[in-house]
């Protein structure tokens, strides 16, 4: 299996100007013609297109060409003119199509996913997102069967022909890479709306779905219309076409895609309805429709020159949506999502063999790439740039960026060059960013002078899994606090500062980098890393005292929630390493201060309940070499439990303190914080009591959030009431995949014993579709994070042979399971050698695809 490298990049031999496609709907395939006008682009007369459809027919300017080449799916033309219009015809096998890539059938309707690589499933092209044409499209199909014909762009014509027959035409006025093209056709009920943009220009907003689920897409359409108004104002970024259309299909590989003018969008994160979606599936709707409505400018408008610049367009148009949701919710409660998020997903892949850079430099299969890297330390990388720049200055230079490169396909660099010619600032050394993989770290030191008032910090940063790496431009945001408590704003003495608002931030630029601050009047706590202002891991040797002075006074509130997660794992390392774990007894600090924050009135519940959240597993893991995976969860229980019991009262009290009347959304935050609270109960020792508590809130829950709070309470707890509750659940549910998928992956997630047997029985359950990547997900994939089942022999045979089945029809889904394997290479040994043999059983396959062959083999390695 052939590997691509970054540097062997070369434009094409021919560029298109247009391009006309066909599509006719068969009762068994669809046929598809192209007509593609080229453009000699430099001396070569060959060119060679991408394909794997069934090929029909070759016609160059009207003469059939019957002496092609034809091999590893690709078409090789030779003696070509300048300019030369090329006919292809293929027939594709849509209906039989499994992968959800290129153009397939998803509960009878059509559906097509383009990026990276699907379009050349549909015909012979440049399918690489530096050849960038107008598309217009034409579809044909029966009236009956495929009322709804769509594709990118303006509808310009609608005409019923003979045989039941309708014919819609399509016209993309913009430029775009095959990646963008869409086509849908189906049977679906819409709703639909207007928005009028700055400029004046009245849009049609349109939402389709199945009809059944049509009454659960407002809130979809409502996110719709927020996005817009939110990226006009803070971006000044405005809509270019008369419609836009989004596109719900129950059968989709990743959340959604961002087509011109016609997302298609994973249910998942379309239909949105109180009886049947959490809180958090509203906010992850919003953001997910706001994530592909921002791509229409960083990605469609300004694309990328090869996939090697991915995050070029992920990695700022993420940024783009958790500034969106931050900017419509709770700032703080969404920048420690996000750093919970990064540090349990993209620190431990950046700690595994899969680590890779922001921009990789090689790749055997590009969907392998959508990583947690690419999108969400590309997000980080984003972020650099506007804690350096100011918002202003990250302003000025996206609209450079926007100025320069509109109608293009560029690279990281462009995008860095942009940010600092409008800020006239050397950005050079921050695209190491870009390229050096692994997480830094910052060892901090510090001195306080009594006589001369000075305080200063020295920062070494390394990266400890890529001990070659240069000295990266790393800001630091920082404050110093007093023993009062009061937080001072320092004096700094070095150049490599900014000062702002309150803020002081820290340029590292050196292997190693001292700050010095004049007139501290006593050793002061530093609050290092304010806001999480870089993807870095810190270690700086706080003593008890300090993280109290921190998670107390410090102005900082995401450090504040830090310092109190710092607390939680001095506790945890405390029982892991103890000799006696059993009696551990608990510092009686952490139930004092828990008990006052909850106490505290001024304090959102939202944040309550992420303060007293503690660190995940996979979070941890990554500082525990040799993860002993059993004695590391149980200490994270214990804790919990010791918690639970020291405060079972006041946790009880406010439980029922915030227990709301009737449904409204804006009680998200107490529904989140009465939720963590009963999970707590649950882990204490009064367990007849809180299964009580569960099962009232079970049964009088007027919403979603509810009933999987109750349900995730007790979903480690062997009672007849857990049983029954899922029962009830499983029949009310039924007919509602998505809810459904919640409950399948609740027990993929469950910690009792039979939880193997059970997740192996559940793939035949009624509700269960074994080709459908949102129940694959929820079930096998939510497995692979079950820390004490998973890391099991029967835990790895089980996702090795699913992972063999599902290969065979869709290798996206199965690359997107086998990396799970990947963080056991950080376990105690004894972890490897069980699955080592289930990696290689999986290498053997026949016909492995080159996703799940370049998972595996680079975890084997
Ligand atoms: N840009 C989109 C990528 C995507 C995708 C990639 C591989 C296979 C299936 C896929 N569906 C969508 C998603 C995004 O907006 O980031
Ligand atoms: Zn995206």
């Amino acid at each position: 299996i052939a590997t691509k490298y970054l540097k062997d990049y070369q434009a094409t031999s021919y560029l298109v100007d247009t391009i006309d496609l066909k599509f006719e709907i068969k009762d068994t395939f669809v046929i598809v013609t192209s007509k593609t006008k080229y453009q000699q682009n430099g001396a070569s007369n060959s060119l060679e297109l991408a394909g794997s459809a069934e090929l029909k027919s070759v016609i160059i300017d009207g003469n059939e060409l019957t002496d092609y080449k034809l091999a590893d799916d690709k078409l090789s033309l030779n003696n070509l003119s300048a300019n030369f219009t090329l006919e292809i015809v293929t027939h594709v096998d849509a209906f039989n199509n499994k992968s959800c890539m290129g153009l397939y059938a998803s509960n009878g309707n059509l559906f097509t996913q383009c990026e990276p690589e699907g379009f050349r499933k549909i015909t012979y092209y440049l399918d690489r997102p530096d050849v960038m044409a107008k598309f217009t499209t034409t579809i044909i199909g029966d009236k009956d069967l495929y009322p709804v014909l769509l594709s990118n762009g303006n509808k310009i014509s609608e005409k019923t022909l003979a045989n039941n027959q309708i014919e819609v035409i399509w016209e993309d006025p913009y430029k775009k890479p095959s990646y963008l093209f869409a086509l849908v056709a189906g049977k679906f009920a819409f709703i639909d709306d207007t928005f009028t943009t700055k400029s004046g220009r009245k849009v049609k907003l349109e939402v389709y779905s199945e009809a059944e689920s049509i009454n659960q897409c407002q809130h979809c359409l409502e996110s719709l219309k927020r996005a817009m108004e939110w990226d006009e104002k803070r971006f000044n970024l405005e809509y270019d076409l008369d419609v836009y259309m989004i596109v719900a299909s129950g059968d989709f590989n990743m959340g959604a895609m961002e087509n011109k003018g016609l997302n298609i969008f994973n249910t998942k994160y379309v239909l949105a309805e109180t009886k049947t979606a959490t809180d958090t599936d509203f906010i992850n709707v919003e953001a997910v429709v706001g994530h592909e409505y921002f791509h229409n400018w960083t990605g469609n408008r300004v694309t990328c020159r090869d996939w090697f610049q991915l995050s070029l367009k992920e990695g700022l148009t993420v940024f783009r949506d958790q500034e969106f949701t931050a900017d419509l919710h709770s700032r703080t409660v969404k920048r420690i999502q996000d750093v919970k998020n990064l540090r349990q997903m993209q620190f431990t892949e950046d700690a595994s063999p899969l680590s890779h850079p922001v921009r990789p430099e090689s790749y055997m299969e590009i969907n392998n790439f959508y990583t947690m890297t690419v999108y969400e330390k590309g997000a980080e990388v984003v972020r650099m740039y506007q804690t350096i720049l100011d918002k202003e200055g990250f302003n000025r230079g996206l609209a450079l960026y926007f100025e320069r490169h509109d109608g293009y396909a560029v690279t990281c660099e462009d995008f860095c060059k942009a940010m600092a010619d409008a800020n006239k600032i050397d950005l050079s050394q921050f695209m190491l960013w870009y390229s050096q993989s692994g997480t830094p770290h910052l060892a901090i030191s510090d001195h306080y002078n009594e006589a001369t008032k000075e305080y200063s910090i020295t920062f070494k940063q390394s990266i400890p899994n890529n001990p070659t790496a240069k000295a990266m431009l790393i800001p630091v945001s920082i404050g110093l606090i007093l023993d009062n408590g009061k937080n001072i704003i320092p004096d700094i003495k070095n150049h490599n500062t900014i000062v702002r608002d309150n803020e002081v931030i820290l340029l590292l630029n050196e292997a190693e980098n001292t700050f010095i601050f004049g007139g501290i009047s006593e050793k002061p706590t530093p609050s290092i890393l304010r806001g999480f202002s870089a993807p870095v891991i810190i270690n700086y040797a706080y003593d008890e005292k300090q993280l109290y002075t921190l998670a107390r006074h410090d102005n900082d509130s995401f450090n504040r929630w830090e310092a109190l997660q710092s607390i939680y794992k001095t506790e945890i390392n405390r029982i892991y390493h103890s000799e006696s774990p059993d009696k551990f007894e608990i510092n009686q600090n952490i139930t004092k201060i828990i008990s006052e924050l909850l106490n505290d009135a001024t304090i959102d519940p939202a944040l309550k309940a992420l303060s007293i959240n503690l660190p995940a597993f996979a979070e941890l893991s990554i500082s525990y070499p040799n993860t002993d995976v059993k004695k590391l969860v149980g200490s994270i229980k214990r804790l919990k439990s010791a918690i639970a019991n020291g405060l079972e009262t006041q946790l009880l009290a406010v439980y029922k303190d915030n227990q709301t009347v009737s449904y409204d959304f804006n009680d998200a935050g107490k529904r989140a914080l009465k939720n963590t609270l009963l999970g707590y109960l649950m882990q204490g020792n009064n367990t007849g009591k809180s299964i009580e508590l569960v099962a009232a809130q079970y049964k009088n829950a007027d919403n979603m959030t509810d009933k999987i709070g109750a349900l995730s309470a007790i979903n480690d707890i062997d009672s007849p009431v857990r049983h029954q509750l899922l029962d009830n659940f499983a029949q009310e549910y039924a007919n509602y995949p998505l809810v459904m998928d919640k409950w399948f992956s609740l027990q993929s997630q469950s910690q009792l014993p039979d939880t193997i047997d059970n997740v192996a029985n559940l793939l035949n359950h009624p509700s269960f579709d074994k080709e459908n990547p949102n129940k694959l997900y929820s079930l096998v994939r939510a497995f692979t994070a079950n820390p004490i089942y998973f890391n099991t022999d029967a835990g790895y045979n089980f996702i090795a042979e699913e992972i063999i089945r599902i290969d065979s029809f869709n290798p996206g889904v199965a690359g997107r399971i086998a990396n799970g394997f990947s963080s056991i290479a950080n376990y105690e040994s004894k972890y490897q050698t069980l699955v080592k043999p289930q990696l290689q059983k999986i290498m053997a396959k026949e016909n492995l695809s080159r996703d799940v062959y370049e998972i595996i083999s680079k975890t084997l390695q």
